[in-house]
């Protein structure tokens, strides 16, 4: 037996360090960040805070052993009991122990210091979300016999499964091993419990291992049938312990994609960074089952768990819930020459603590980490190193790695990992959405053998603002729209994309950024920030994934107020017929796939409705004179988008051309050129930027000189006076 106390009440915290005066009450979790930490301004309180409570010494029998167990601490802990410091802690996403035993009085102070702020040995360090300090996790006392299953290597569950299935025979070999700790621990035996299968071991070295074999094996097989199986261990001491485990293959092809189980299963789904609105990272488990309960709703089939470790009851509802789960440590944007043995102790942690749950598939090994370094010898070393790791305590699954859009295909760090994926972000921050399908196009075919996958993609937006022309940029719930119809059509084109992930489920907290009218968030987010309302597109991908509730939506539901004479209705639905309704009068019928687009000439007030079976989304819009000034982000002016309406003559130039097509062209390149010379000069580090970076180059031949102009704010005339020019060059036959 092991008895586990909560010790998450009855703290008292301090933001400097402790006096004889009272802190203030605290309950865990908690972080003193939940408000600072996302107004914007990038000046929430990162420093040192203490959380201190009175502990009596637990009843002890026979040399029963006393561990504290911190499941998130972040960044940095220290324990100290009775003033003793114990133990100290590095990462802020993982379980750590301390054994306490040994220092316990008869009524003691237990004090933990946290610590978030700026250093250059622990990640994250520099990266796009809310550094949340605190004691945001449980804390607990457990309590063990002398001889126990061992608490004190990385945070272990003390116990490892290891499922192999053969799919052709319908069976599994699945070993059990447990570590144990203690003096005497030689004397005594292990008992496996699978499947109802018991066998007896002795405790060789502090380990003891059995395996079994599992007849007609029922599998894990994803979102459909995620059947668990519990292996339990029995200490002859009597401590127990049993952990959760599925059986299940998981294959990645490059050119077939993912599989599962032998079959076809491409990872369609989205990332998740845990915090929300007002909690911060205190999260509740409600909370946790509620986003769990979002993404089932979504009919995704994977999770990124970006970019640290998650808390445990999350990796298990992906194990319940059948989601197949990218896992990563924030080995992130910029490497460290101090942080090498930190990016492998959190590796070690994240694999260590979570080797059981079935739903993981691959190890992430760093995000975009060429971002703010460059590819060096002391980079390519660190990943060896931590892929080397990954193989090492866990040989059944892959790692990868999320590449930066600029980290050129043929870099030597893409042969590191197993298998790679790249975030992109053309028709967000740059370029044309047409780029990430010839990026991938171009990846493919000169890697045939290498899988590749999509590991973020997105746009953000601020379901306020709304717009006719939505356009890169503009933070519109429109365009996010835009965005990913055209995301969500290039990777069902992609069946060998092994993952995609968009970027984000949800809002979340990134206190650094100051825009889209939400200070303090990154508005990439299907679902906002206090998940209360789920944005146009999170219904695309619903109708796109979801194949078990019928529904159907209506786009712009608020976007109720409208200038144009004709107005675009856009239902997605994943049923194959729709039907709109205008002012209860059938108007029109269409069949089709996810998207539905109907045009529909208003000129008062209307009643708008969507049917498809027995489904059916209604609301309402209006006629305006004037565009109503809330829809449209402060201080950008309303789009006037004279130059996508196709009047251009299509046999000469026009700037909707690629860069690269244009400056082939002695006559139109030599326009190009003038124009490029004169920016060069008004913008010089640019331009030596540009210069050494032949992925950019590339990239931005392939941009329209229209994206290459607004993304470099040239105004609207001066876009209009450049395509004159253009049009006046016929284009070679
Ligand atoms: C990225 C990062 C992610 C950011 C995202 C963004 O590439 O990996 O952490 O939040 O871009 O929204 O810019």
């Amino acid at each position: 037996m092991r008895t586990i106390i909560s010790l998450n009440q009855n703290w008292q915290f301090y933001k400097t360090k402790p006096t004889d005066s009272t802190g203030e009450a605290v309950t865990l979790p908690h972080t003193w960040n939940a408000v600072d930490g996302q107004d914007g301004g990038n000046d929430y309180h990162r420093g040192t805070c203490w959380y201190v409570q009175k502990l009596s010494r637990p009843e002890l029998e026979n040399g029963e052993r006393v561990w504290l167990q911190c499941k998130g601490a972040a960044m940095t802990a220290e324990v100290y009991l009775n003033g003793e410091k114990l133990a100290r802690h590095e990462g802020g996403y993982s379980t750590f122990r301390v054994d306490l035993t040994d220092h316990l009085g008869d009524n003691n102070e237990l004090c933990i210091s946290v610590d978030n702020s700026d250093n250059d040995t622990v990640y994250p360090q520099k990266a796009d979300f809310t550094f949340y300090g605190g004691l945001y996790r449980d804390v607990e006392l457990i309590i063990v016999p002398a001889v126990h299953f061992a608490l004190g290597y990385c945070g272990t569950p003390g116990m490892k499964v290891t499922p192999v299935v053969d799919l052709d025979a319908g069976t599994a070999v699945v070993t059990a091993e447990a570590w144990v700790e203690g003096e005497g621990s030689e004397k005594n035996t292990v008992s496996f419990t699978v499947a109802g299968q018991t066998q007896t071991v002795p405790v060789v070295d502090g380990h003891a291992q059995a395996a079994f074999i599992l007849e007609n094996v029922h599998l894990w097989d994803g979102v459909d049938n995620p059947y668990l199986y519990t292996a339990t261990a029995s200490l002859s001491s009597g401590d127990e312990i049993s952990a959760r485990f599925g059986c299940r293959k998981f294959e990645i092809n490059p050119q077939k994609g993912f599989l599962l189980n032998g079959r076809s299963y491409p990872l369609r789904g989205v990332s998740r960074h845990q915090d929300r609105q007002k909690s911060g990272n205190a999260l509740t488990l409600e909370m946790h089952k509620e986003d769990m309960a979002i993404i089932r709703e979504l009919g995704a089939n994977t999770l990124r768990l970006a970019h640290y470790q998650h808390a445990q009851e999350f990796y298990d509802l992906c194990d319940e819930n059948g989601i197949v789960v990218w896992a990563e440590i924030p080995y992130i944007t910029q490497h460290l020459t101090n942080g090498c043995a930190n990016t492998l102790s959190q590796m070690e942690e994240l694999i260590v603590q979570n080797y059981n749950h079935p739903c993981i598939a691959v190890w992430g090994l760093s995000n975009e980490i060429t971002a703010a370094s460059t590819v060096n010898e002391e980079l390519l070393e660190n990943h060896r190193a931590l892929n080397e790791l990954c193989h090492k305590l866990d040989s059944t699954r892959l790692t990868t790695m999320a590449d930066v859009f600029m980290l050129e295909i043929e870099s030597p760090i893409l042969e590191i990992p197993d298998v790679n994926s790249y975030n992109l972000y053309f028709g967000w921050y740059l370029g044309d959405l047409e780029q990430n399908d010839e990026f991938f196009d171009e990846y493919h075919e000169k890697y045939p053998d290498r899988a590749i996958g999509f590991s973020e993609y997105g746009a953000d937006a601020n379901p306020q603002y709304h717009s006719v022309y939505p356009e890169r940029g503009d933070y519109t719930e429109s365009y996010q729209c835009v965005y990913h119809e055209h995301m969500l059509q290039m990777i069902e084109a992609r069946p060998w994309l092994w993952a995609t992930h968009v970027w984000n489920l949800f809002d979340f907290g990134a206190d650094g950024r100051e825009e889209g009218g939400k200070p303090g968030q990154n508005q990439k987010g299907l679902v906002t920030f206090d998940r209360q309302l789920k944005k146009d597109p999170f219904y695309l991908y619903k109708a796109a994934w979801n194949q078990t509730e019928a529904f159907v939506h209506l786009c712009g539901s608020r976007y109720v107020d409208r200038t144009e004479d004709v107005t675009e209705i856009k239902v997605y639905s994943n049923q194959p017929e729709v039907t709109l309704y205008v002012d209860g009068k059938q108007v029109a019928s269409q069949t089709g796939h996810v998207v539905f687009k109907f045009s529909v000439p208003i000129t008062g007030e209307h009643t708008i409705e969507a049917r498809a079976n027995d489904c059916h989304s209604v609301m309402q819009i209006k006629k305006v004179e004037e565009p109503n000034p809330n829809y449209t982000m402060p201080g950008r002016a309303p789009v006037v988008n004279w130059f996508d309406q196709g009047d251009d003559d299509p046999t000469c130039f026009s700037v909707n051309d690629k860069m690269a097509d244009i400056q082939a062209d002695p006559k139109a390149g030599a326009i190009i050129g003038q124009m490029m010379a004169k920016g060069a000069s008004s913008h010089g580090d640019v331009a030596e930027a540009v210069k050494d970076n032949p992925a950019l180059i590339r990239m931005m031949g392939r941009m329209t000189l229209l994206s290459m102009l607004k993304q470099a704010g040239t105004s609207a005339e001066q876009i209009q006076q450049l395509n004159r020019v253009l049009q006046g060059i016929k284009k070679p036959q």
